[in-house]
């Protein structure tokens, strides 16, 4: 479904194909949906609903905006104010978090921390200005283990002035779910200390925009931009496109020079993490091009079917898509950086002794058993009573990280983009990011101005992790 948040006017994917069928063109879904009225909100109620994940399926309870997984797609122009309205319908509090957006700090949906949760039957007014173009996305930040595992997110899409140059649009929000024999959400292992302690909890069932293994339509020669959303609790999707040349052009939102795939042709693209893609479609007509998930057996998660006898041209296009830059200001590093060291410590296999949690100091059992809390950054588990560190806004700040356990992490800052300065596995890339995957016992420095005032989450966005120890928060104030 696709909701212009300038009209609240809602249309399914169906009836635009149709529209699309209509006009004589089958495969082409029309790139934004055109501004009709302004300051209508965008209505997101969180509630109960059933997912059909394969058409034949059981129906899946689950919890979405709207009722459906994903949500709603939220199309604004790049620095258009956006008006959403939060009803809570699924009877625990709740909130929303604008993943990547750059925004005022009370409009970023951390529960007790930048604004009350909204309770059961109640509602809150989202209004914030998206003053970067790109693909985000949005998702509660309460209970956010249970919330997001059972459906509740949607993408947000910034849409350049101009946009890029392509033929059409696709968006592939990608979920992996635990689901038992009667196709329901397993909720025994859900909040489990096990899944927290390893690699969180990983699904059985991998599905893109709600769908099993969906037919996507296109055609030979075809210029596709591709928004991809990993929407999974922790799983690191590795992802390969088959029958297609592929350049990435942006990650976390943020454009980067396009480059093509690494020689393996995989793309890494940790929970969280988003990136687009210009994919040019190299079979013929009549093919099928899978999308494959290969992190481990490999799956294929979609494949786009070529029309029958069509070509949208005869030759693929060689120009690469370039997208305009956003207004990110790299931090200067000859300017006085604030420069915090980060130590990831816990997990199976940690050699952790213990770690305070609400001031107190406990050994690892005791903080396992007593508070469920088996990670610590710095020594302490959730820390959210004090900030981590306190910066004055328009300072640069070096945070070193050293993950000191023996499992990756999906490192997320809040309210800033950050640039990865040095690390020891993989390559430094200079590209914003808001999401950052650090290998086991890897250690990685990340820079970023601190450029917007509030108190901002800085946490593993592997939910089972982040729920058992490791998320705290660091404060700029106005200088
Ligand atoms: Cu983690």
């Amino acid at each position: 479904m696709t909701l212009d948040v300038r009209s609240g006017a809602f249309l399914t994917r169906r009836s635009i194909m149709v529209a699309a069928a209509a006009l004589g063109g089958a495969a082409l879904l029309p790139r934004g949906l055109k501004a009709r009225a302004a300051g209508d909100p965008v209505s997101l109620e969180a509630k109960p609903g059933e997912a059909r994940f394969l058409p034949q399926g059981p129906a899946t309870p689950v919890w979405g905006y709207g009722g459906s997984v994903p949500g709603p797609e939220i199309r604004v122009r790049q620095g258009a104010d956006v008006l959403a309205r939060l009803t809570n319908g699924i009877g625990e509090p709740t909130t929303i978090h604008w993943h990547g957006i750059r925004i005022d700090n009370a409009m970023d949906g951390v529960a007790h921390l930048t604004q009350h949760p909204v309770m059961p039957g109640q509602s809150f007014d989202y209004r914030f200005k998206a003053p970067d173009a790109g693909t985000f996305w949005y998702h509660p930040h309460a209970h956010q283990v249970m919330q997001q595992d059972r459906g509740l997110y949607g993408l947000l899409i910034v849409e350049e002035p101009e946009p890029a140059a392509v033929d059409r649009e696709v968006s592939l929000v990608i979920d992996d779910w635990r689901l038992d024999a009667d196709g329901a959400i397993e909720t025994r292992s859900l909040e489990h200390l096990f899944d927290a302690a390893h690699a969180g909890r990983i699904g059985n069932l991998l599905t893109v925009n709600g769908r099993v293994a969906p037919e996507l339509p296109a055609r030979a020669g075809e210029r596709l931009r591709v928004r991809l959303c990993n929407a999974c609790n922790a799983r690191v999707l590795e992802l390969t496109f088959e029958e297609a040349r592929a350049q990435v052009v942006a990650v976390d939102g943020q454009p980067i020079a396009p480059e093509p795939l690494p020689g393996d042709g995989t793309l890494v693209v940790p929970p969280s993490g988003r990136a687009d893609l210009v994919l040019d479609m190299a079979g013929g007509p009549g093919s099928r091009a899978a999308v494959k998930e290969v992190s481990r057996q490999p799956v294929s998660l979609a494949h786009f079917a070529l029309a029958e006898g069509e070509r949208a041209r005869d030759k693929l296009l060689d120009a690469p898509v370039s997208l305009p830059r956003n207004p990110v200001r790299a931090p200067d590093l000859g300017q006085d950086p604030l420069v915090f060291a980060l130590l990831m410590e816990g997990g199976a296999m940690s050699r952790m002794a213990g770690a305070r949690f609400k001031g107190e100091y406990h050994s690892l059992r005791e903080l396992a058993q007593k508070h469920r809390m088996v990670w610590a950054f710095n020594g302490k588990a959730n820390n959210h009573s004090e900030p981590m560190l306190t910066v004055a806004a328009g300072r640069p700040v070096v945070i070193e990280m050293v993950n000191d356990t023996a499992w990756p992490h999906a490192m997320h800052i809040h309210g800033h983009h950050m640039l990865v300065t040095a690390r020891t596995r993989g390559a430094v890339k200079p590209w914003f990011r808001d999401t950052v995957l650090m290998e086991a016992r890897e250690e990685m420095t990340v820079a970023f101005l601190a450029d917007n005032p509030g108190k901002w989450m800085l946490h593993c966005h592997m939910l089972e992790h982040q729920m058992a120890g490791m998320s705290a928060y660091f404060e700029v104030t106005r200088s």
